[in-house]
């Protein structure tokens, strides 16, 4: 059964965690905080699957870092030289090694707490035999663990902050009381303040059949505790503890004032046995009912309620009796403390409101799928209209845009997603792949040549034939005024295709455009200036990004989906240049996937293709 002495409690007591139960550690700090607790009650955190590192709590305001070790012999050889409690988490499954692995500690941790249900009782009994052979006490399993008021919290006991206050478990009172479960033991912390100056210590010893620390070896702690005046056991169906209790009352190693009730009476009104909710909550016998321990504890003398119902009040009865007799001189009350309330928690409570720092207008993915522009993915998933097109349309324009203008932008991608090895992004891709660099870092060397000479002219072609033909000049006056303020027009020009060598993408572009486009008044535009600027030079064509650029401002302007100047702040936002730095990416990627599968090696570019002018 363990050792049956547990280690002692103060406000200096420090415990291991086992296990990454965050929210678990928080609650002891909290717990910490309302008793005044001048440092955290978790020395350290076991988390064996973890990596040793620090974890952020809160200690009233201020943030704690608490350690994170990946094995108890870390945590000892650290925290080892004062005696530790083990609040241990682990799963019902690795609990046994988790526990004889803390056994070898014996000399620092000195009591545990086992919260897991369901271990293997053979397990648990053998678990309790190597405890008690190097004298560890083990509460557990299926327990909550403890609550010593004003001074240390096990774990999870006690509930939620508003249970401590409103059970004053932030200071101490002069009620022992032990129970089996978690539940168990907040309806006494609850029922005690109700009826006393409240709990001086509070010990769950767990659900199960084989529990370690045993309801009398709880009592008999509490007979030696000279704080504690009066006794309060709750207990159930189901075993004998409770016998060995009123044994204890008759032999005289309990003397204090005991008030006792075993759960479970109703099993009695059926003719089959009831199993209740704990593993060891069912009567196996006739002296295990409920019924008959509290008729044995009746008899040895505790003070036995006729129903559940009268607990309280004869726990008042016994509280005042001691009152009266001077045994108890309750204390002043302190004031309550209080514990600074958690932002997220009091914004759930609709408490607390701020401004948020980000604005978003495009996505959202809170719910159970993401949202584009409000539309669900699977919907645009299964849309034929919408598919790749229709989804850069709700994330750019937040709008659902007609079949031919998510055709265009998916033709555009197709036509601009890759243009061969030899083009300024692709070569800055290959290079950076050759040099050994991640896929991101040799896709943004390539993102980051897409400027104004190379597939970045788009916005600015748009900005530069727009305001032409709204300013209603010619395309001759537009080229000549251009040539006088010595600028390119964007859009126009390309290293290798020429009107001998046209670009197949800019027919497929204007193709599609005149086919499907309601108007198209400023790619015949930008065409009747191409007419001029190829009389000059063959490679001075209407380009890819120029065609792309005036086809898409004809598409604003003219699908009906957006005003003149909503058209116009889409350009100036950069959306053209958007469309493609997005298509080009594919083909980059492509690019550096291309070069890690052809094992490129570090790319050197030859003397021989360098001009020096060096000689001064
Ligand atoms: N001249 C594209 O120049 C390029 C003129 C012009 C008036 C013009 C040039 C340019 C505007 C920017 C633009 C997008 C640098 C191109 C793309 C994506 C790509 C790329 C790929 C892909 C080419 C020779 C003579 C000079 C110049 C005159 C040139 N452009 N006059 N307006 N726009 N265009 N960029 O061939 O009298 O001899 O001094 O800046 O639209 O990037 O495939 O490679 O998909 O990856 O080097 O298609 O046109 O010609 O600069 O030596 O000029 O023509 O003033 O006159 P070039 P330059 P002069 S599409």
């Amino acid at each position: 059964r363990g050792s049956n002495s547990l280690m002692e409690f103060t406000a200096e007591t420090q415990a291991f965690v086992y296990g990454m139960q965050t929210k678990a550690v928080q609650r002891m700090l909290d717990f910490d905080t309302l008793c005044g607790r001048k440092g955290p009650s978790v020395a350290a955190i076991v988390n064996p699957t973890g990596e040793a590192t620090f974890e952020k709590f809160m200690f009233g305001s201020a943030d704690v870092l608490i350690p994170v070790y990946t094995s108890l012999a870390d945590a000892v050889e650290k925290h080892g030289k004062t005696p530790k409690m083990l609040v241990n988490f682990a799963s019902f499954r690795s609990v046994y090694s988790a526990t004889m692995d803390a056994l070898k500690y014996a000399s620092v941790i000195k009591t545990h707490a086992i919260i897991a249900e369901g271990v293997p009782e053979a397990l648990t009994r053998r678990l309790h035999y190597e405890a008690e052979k190097v004298g560890v006490a083990i509460i557990g399993p299926a327990t909550v663990g403890g609550m010593m008021p004003g001074r240390f919290r096990i774990g999870n006991a006690g509930g939620a902050v508003e249970n401590l206050v409103l059970a004053k478990l932030y200071r101490a009172g002069s009620v022992g009381y032990t129970t089996k479960s978690g539940g168990m033991s907040n309806e006494l912390n609850n029922i005690v303040a109700l009826n006393t100056d409240g709990v001086r210590e509070g010990i769950a010893i767990g659900g199960d059949r084989w529990p370690g620390l045993r309801f009398l070896d709880v009592l008999l702690r509490f007979e030696a505790d000279p704080d504690i005046k009066m006794m309060v056991l709750l207990g159930e169906v189901g075993g004998r503890e409770e016998f060995l209790v009123a044994e204890a009352i008759q032999d005289g190693r309990i003397t204090k004032p005991l008030v006792c009730w075993c759960c479970g009476t109703a099993a009695e009104a059926f003719d089959y046995d009831v199993q209740f909710g704990h593993a060891g909550a069912r009567a196996r016998a006739a002296d295990e009912t409920a019924g008959a321990k509290n008729r044995a504890l009746a008899q040895a003398g505790a003070h036995v309620p006729r129903s559940f119902d009268e607990f309280g009040d004869l726990i008042a009865l016994v509280y005042q009796a001691l009152v009266k007799a001077g045994a108890i001189v309750p204390a002043s009350e302190p004031p309550v403390p209080k514990l600074p309330s958690d932002y997220e928690s009091l914004r759930k409570k609709g408490l607390v409101r701020k401004p948020a720092n980000f604005v978003c207008s495009i996505s959202d993915d809170r719910g159970a799928e993401p949202t584009y522009a409000g539309v669900p993915i699977s919907e645009i998933a299964k849309d034929e209209e919408l598919g790749i097109g229709g989804a850069i349309s709700l994330l750019w324009f937040r709008k659902r845009l007609p079949r031919y203008v998510s055709k265009f932008i998916e033709l555009c991608v197709v036509a601009t997603a890759d243009h061969g090895p030899c083009v300024s992004g692709a070569h800055n891709t290959i290079v950076a792949a050759r040099a050994g660099k991640d896929l991101v870092s040799s896709l943004i060397s390539g993102l980051a040549t897409i400027g104004p000479r190379f597939g970045g002219a788009l916005d600015d072609a748009a900005r530069m034939f727009a305001a032409a033909l709204d300013g209603n000049l010619t395309a001759a006056a537009f080229v000549e005024k251009c040539k006088q303020d010595k600028t390119v027009i964007m859009g126009i020009g390309h290293r290798v295709k020429s009107l001998d060598n046209p670009d197949a993408r800019v027919v497929l572009i204007k193709e599609y455009a005149k086919a499907h486009f309601p108007a198209t008044p400023l790619l015949d535009f930008a065409l009747a200036v191409e007419q001029i600027t190829t009389r000059k030079k063959a490679n001075l064509i209407l380009n890819v990004d120029g065609c792309i650029a005036v086809c898409f401002v004809d598409l604003l302007r003219g699908c009906g989906a957006f005003t003149r100047s909503e058209a116009d702040e889409l350009v100036s936002n950069g959306v053209l240049n958007g469309l493609f730095v997005s298509s080009r990416t594919i083909g980059l990627v492509g690019h550096f996937l291309d070069q890690r599968r052809l094992k490129q090696p570090l790319y050197r570019h030859p003397y021989d293709d360098v001009t020096y002018l060096t000689d001064g």
